[in-house]
This record gives C-alpha cells, sequence and structure tokens, in this order.
C-alpha cells in the first residue's frame, strides 16, 4: 500500500535540477566542516502535522487527502504507522516526533489509553527495527482534552495533576521503550487568561515538582534521553509560562531544574515572542542550553503560529549560523520540521514537496553558515567592532583592573571621545553576498 503516489526515494540532484522531486542543496553525504549534511541536521518529520492533523480551521473542515481515513480507530492508527514509515523513507530522513495522542486514539478510560498506546508503540517499534530510523523526541499532549482546560502540571484540579502525570509516566516509558533521543515538554495549557483569577506563583512552584518527578522516574528507569523545553510565548493561553528561552531559562535556574534540561526552540515560537529566531538560539547557546529546533516559519502578516514549512533563507542561514557555534552543532537534538502545508496544499504529494523544500533551505543555510564560519566574515566584523577592550584601558575593564573612580579619572582627561560606524547595511550586503554566492 502507498499513501504518497509511489514516489521513490528522493536523491540529490544539484542546485539546477528542475526536478520537483529532487534535492537541489540537500546531499546527505556531503562532509561540511568535518561532519555530513545529514550528520548536522538530524532531520525529524513531525507525526501531528504530517499524519494526525488533517487541515480544517475554525472556519472549515480538514481538507487533505488522505488514501488512510476511510479508517478509524486503531485501524486509522496503524495506517498511519504505515505512512509514517513510508514517508520517511522517500525523504530518506532518518528521525519522526510524536505526542502519544497523534499516535493512537484515547479509551474510555486510562486504562484503555494506555492499551491503545501500548499496541501502537509496540508496531512502531516493529516499524523502527525493519527500517532503521529513530525517535528523535516524544511528548504527552497534556492540552487538547478538556480536562486540561486549567492546564496540566498548572491545573488547579489535583485529579487532573495526577492525570498528566500517568500521561508523561507512560510517555517516558514509551520513550524508553523506542529509544528517544530527547523528551519534550511543551506546555499547551501550561499559562493563564487572567491573574485575577490566578495563583501564579503556586502553579509554576507546581509546574516544578512536576519536572522534577518526571526527571527522577526517568532515572529511575533508565531513560536518558536528553530533557528539552519549548518555549512559546502564548497560543492556547494569553500568558504560557515559558515565555521564550529567557524566561525558560530562569525558570529552570530558579527551581534547580537547568542541570537536566536544554530548550526545544521553535522559530514561529521566536517571532511570536518578538524574537528573531536566531536571538532564542543565541541566548540558549550562552547558556549551554541550545538542545533541538523545531523547524517552521510563521507568517508576518498574522499574527498566530501558522507553522509554515521554513523557506526564508536569512532564517535558516542564521539559525544554522547558531547551530554550527554551538558546542556540538546541534547534538542529541535535530530539526524537526514542526510544520504543516498550507490548507489549499491538500494532495498527499504536498507532504512530500514541502519537505524537500523545508530540508534544501537549511541545507543551504548550513552551507552559507559554514563559509561565513570559514570566512570568519562576520567574526572579523565584530573583532573590529569591539577593538577598544582588546588593549590598554579596555583590557583593563575586561581584566577587572578598574573601579568607577578610575574610570572617571581617565574620562576627565579623555576628551573628545571618536566613536566609529556600525557599517550595518555594508554587513547586510556582505550577508546578502554570502547566500547568493556560497
Ligand atoms: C505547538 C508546539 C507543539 C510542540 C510539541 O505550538 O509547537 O507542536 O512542538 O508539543
Ligand atoms: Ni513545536
Ligand atoms: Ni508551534
Amino acid at each position: 500500500m502507498s499513501y504518497f503516489g509511489n514516489v521513490d526515494k528522493i536523491k540529490y540532484e544539484g542546485k539546477l535540477s528542475t526536478n520537483p522531486l529532487a534535492f537541489k542543496h540537500y546531499n546527505p553525504d556531503q562532509v561540511i566542516l568535518g561532519k555530513t549534511m545529514r550528520e548536522h541536521m538530524r532531520f525529524a518529520v513531525a507525526y501531528w502535522h504530517s499524519f494526525t492533523a488533517n487541515g480544517s480551521d475554525p472556519f472549515g473542515v480538514g481538507t487533505a487527502v488522505r488514501e488512510y481515513d476511510k479508517f478509524t480507530g486503531m485501524e486509522l492508527a496503524k495506517a498511519r504507522v504505515e505512512a509514517c514509515f513510508e514517508l520517511l523513507n522517500i525523504l530518506d530522513v532518518d528521525y519522526f516526533c510524536f505526542h502519544d495522542r497523534d499516535i493512537a486514539p484515547e479509551g474510555a478510560t486510562l486504562q484503555e489509553t494506555n492499551k491503545n498506546l501500548d499496541e501502537i508503540v509496540a508496531l512502531i517499534k516493529e516499524n523502527m527495527k525493519k527500517s532503521g530510523k529513530k525517535l528523535l523526541w516524544n511528548t504527552a499532549n497534556m492540552f487538547s482534552n478538556p480536562r486540561f482546560v486549567h492546564g496540566a502540571a498548572t491545573t488547579s484540579n489535583a485529579d487532573v495533576y495526577a492525570y498528566a502525570a500517568a500521561q508523561v509516566k507512560k510517555a517516558l516509558e514509551h520513550g524508553k521503550e523506542l529509544g528517544a533521543e530527547n523528551y519534550v515538554f511543551w506546555g499547551g495549557r501550561e499559562g493563564y487568561e487572567s491573574l485575577l483569577n490566578t495563583d501564579m506563583g503556586f502553579e509554576l512552584d507546581n509546574m516544578a515538582r512536576f519536572m522534577h518527578m518526571a526527571v527522577d522516574y526517568a532515572k529511575e528507569i533508565g531513560f536518558d534521553a536528553q530533557f528539552l523545553i519549548e518555549p512559546k510565548p502564548k497560543e492556547p493561553t494569553k500568558h504560557q509560562y515559558d515565555f521564550d528561552a529567557a524566561t525558560t531559562l530562569s525558570f529552570l535556574q530558579k527551581y534547580d531544574l537547568d542541570k537536566h534540561f536544554k530548550l526545544n526552540l521553535e522559530a514561529n515560537h521566536a517571532t511570536l515572542a518578538g524574537h528573531t529566531f536566531e536571538h532564542e538560539l543565541r541566548v540558549a547557546r550562552l547558556s549551554d542550553a541550545l538542545g533541538s529546533i523545531d523547524a517552521n516559519q510563521g507568517d508576518m502578516l498574522l499574527g498566530w503560529d501558522t507553522d509554515e514549512f521554513p523557506t526564508d533563507l536569512y532564517s535558516s542561514t542564521l539559525a544554522m549560523y547558531e547551530i554550527l557555534n554551538n558546542e556540538g552543532g546541534i547534538g542529541r537534538g535535530g530539526v524537526n520540521f514542526d510544520a504543516k502545508v498550507r490548507r489549499q496544499s491538500f494532495e498527499p504529494i504536498d507532504v512530500v514537496y514541502s519537505h524537500i523544500a523545508g530540508m534544501d533551505s537549511f541545507a543551504r543555510g548550513l552551507v552559507v553558515a559554514a563559509k561565513l564560519i570559514e570566512d570568519g566574515a562576520l567574526e572579523n566584523i565584530i573583532d573590529t567592532k569591539y577593538e577598544s577592550f582588546k588593549s590598554g584601558l579596555g583590557a583593563d575593564i575586561v581584566a577587572g583592573n578598574v573601579t568607577l573612580k578610575s574610570l572617571e579619572a581617565y574620562a576627565l582627561q579623555n576628551n573628545p571621545i571618536v566613536t566609529k560606524s556600525g557599517h550595518l547595511e555594508l554587513v547586510r550586503a556582505i550577508l546578502n553576498q554570502y547566500i547568493m554566492n556560497a
């Protein structure tokens, strides 16, 4: 059975290829700065966007044409697994990611739900074994079911808290079973609408307690995945607690969780927070917390998480620049396409085209970023900008050999001060040259 029209495995054909079913820039075996593109990128397909969601929006039902939608319940869940491994094979992508509720239907009780999950996890395991494909991360969906209306780890209802804990316990067991390399927390309903009826401090304390229990249980069962938190500023709640990288890092530090977690950063979440993607990656990198990325892009004309496939070369270049400058690159993380085809792109082949577009955009970003680094193009500009701190007074400041008094004495006899232009437009033109010619 083919769900994607018997498409052959996508191959690299070079930048002049006009074949829509070929990579123009992603050449998995090409070595860049000592690693193959495949090793640098660790691409992953997001189960929820590519197999579970169907293109429905608040104004209309799904449009996606999916051969397996003729099934329901567990039959549908099994067919989706088949479709997932077919797509991974077509795209030559090694990893996938899922929420527990993406892969199996909920039953009437937690027992039934877990039974459904166990059965699908066993099927996924079998497919992983046959294909060599790997699980980049799994996570628990603690936002769709109405029980999570007031949150999961930040709920006001202790019974819901227990249910969420049971769900994460199971997800950790499944992560271990499938050898997941990471485990993600994205707190869909962990936030609030109004302070008038919210005890923010209590909710944050409870969330921290929850995460400590998760860390402890993973340790207890020997699940050694990297734990990740995925920041997002709003949507579905008005104020999400994990607003952005900086907010999330301070939460982790306050509650003594920073040694156990890194961040999974998403491009569209960065822009919703009023940041560029590269800003979020830099903030994480500076705290040694750049764990993994959800590659997508938002629409500057729309104010919500549109989760488009990433095709913006500026963003992919600057994201890869941060990743290459990160110690160990993307490490145990990867480039997960948390992205969906537009509602009007409803044919099965669109899921293939969209991933090719995203993979090529990131591969191109990698090549350009590597060239920028090799040539020291931006590094040299930055070095020159901070030159005054390399010798004389500046070096004394850096070495801690000054006081406000000594600086005042210096300032009083140093007249006039000479400043230099930042030449930002020239810098942008240089970046353009690299994007066009690297
Ligand atoms: C939603 C998030 C979600 C996480 C996984 O906006 O991006 O898809 O990546 O729960
Ligand atoms: Ni995401
Ligand atoms: Ni998102």
